[in-house]
């Protein structure tokens, strides 16, 4: 193939707070790859620390772009999901993916519904329930623990935070090996983060561990998951992937960090941009 790969990316649009679509798309143009959104929802900023923001449900919308898209006979190279702003929209979302994909297609579900053993103030327990199914159509899923324990119907207290625990959480989320798992915020000992990663390729368990960088930022998992995707896209091994979006996670928090802005403005992102170019003349 010799055009640019191309990623379908179905997330919301948050017009500020750092997170979505504003992180997904300059990230994945930067690894020189083209990023072609299909709008969950817009809101006026993220639901995370953020109140009274507004709404727009783009349901309809994304239904119309979908199945325009389908009588274009558009194929791509990876479809990656995130947040969305209903049940509706993750049947949409799977119905899709099962239209376009083809066997060299990246089906990349970052099953978005909460964190820190909350879920998000817009999801109900049956968007739960059918993440779950969109979650099905996944080659590698990106769960943070919250969203683990919701896909495996345990206790989030129930998920243990040690290295064995983490291995059991992530082969359980791989269906006997056939879907790739990143547990992402895995920390193995004091002062480090990273993720746990199950490779349905090789049918290993392994670990990423960089150091965590003072507090956590809105969109670090959102920026976690487009990096490995645009790896992933680019030909790099899961393992590989998580590490190159760990490290550039620390680096943007490294970065953040001093400019001591309310964690949920999200994490900086633009100047460091140019670390995820692809040498000149690489083919990815
Ligand atoms: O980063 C996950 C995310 C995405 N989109 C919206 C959110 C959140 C988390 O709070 O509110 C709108």
């Amino acid at each position: 193939m010799n055009r640019t790969p191309r990623i379908a990316a179905i997330h919301d649009l948050s017009g500020f707070g750092r997170c979505s679509l504003t992180i997904v798309m300059p990230v994945l143009s930067a690894m020189g790859l083209q990023c072609c959104p299909l709008p969950t929802a817009y809101l006026s900023t993220h639901t995370g620390g953020f109140t009274g923001n507004t709404f727009l449900d783009m349901t309809e919308e994304l239904g119309k772009a979908m199945a325009h898209w389908e009588r274009l006979g558009l194929t791509f190279e990876a479809i990656y999901t995130g947040f969305m702003g209903n049940e509706r929209q993750m049947a949409l979302a799977a119905d899709f993916i099962r239209a376009v994909r083809s066997p060299g297609t990246i089906v990349v579900v970052d099953p978005v519904m909460g964190d820190h053993g909350k879920l998000y103030r817009t999801y109900t327990p049956a968007m739960c329930q059918a993440m779950k199914g969109l979650a099905e159509t996944a080659d590698v899923i990106v769960p943070n623990a919250t969203e683990a324990a919701l896909l495996l119907d345990v206790p989030y207290e129930s998920l243990s935070p040690t290295r064995d625990g983490f291995r059991r959480t992530v082969e359980a989320l791989s269906r006997q090996g056939r879907r790739s798992v990143v547990l992402t915020g895995v920390s193995l000992s004091e002062g480090q983060t990273g993720a746990a990663c199950f490779d349905r390729i090789t049918g290993n368990t392994s670990f990423v561990q960089v150091p965590f960088v003072s507090r956590a930022f809105h969109g670090t998992g959102d920026l976690f998951a487009s990096v490995l995707t645009g790896a992933l896209v680019q030909g790099t091994s899961l393992p590989d992937a998580a590490e190159q979006a760990a490290e550039f996670v620390r680096r943007c928090a490294a970065h953040t960090a001093p400019q001591d802005l309310p964690p949920r403005e999200g994490i900086d992102v633009e100047p460091l941009r140019g670390l995820l170019a692809p040498m000149k003349g690489d083919t990815p």
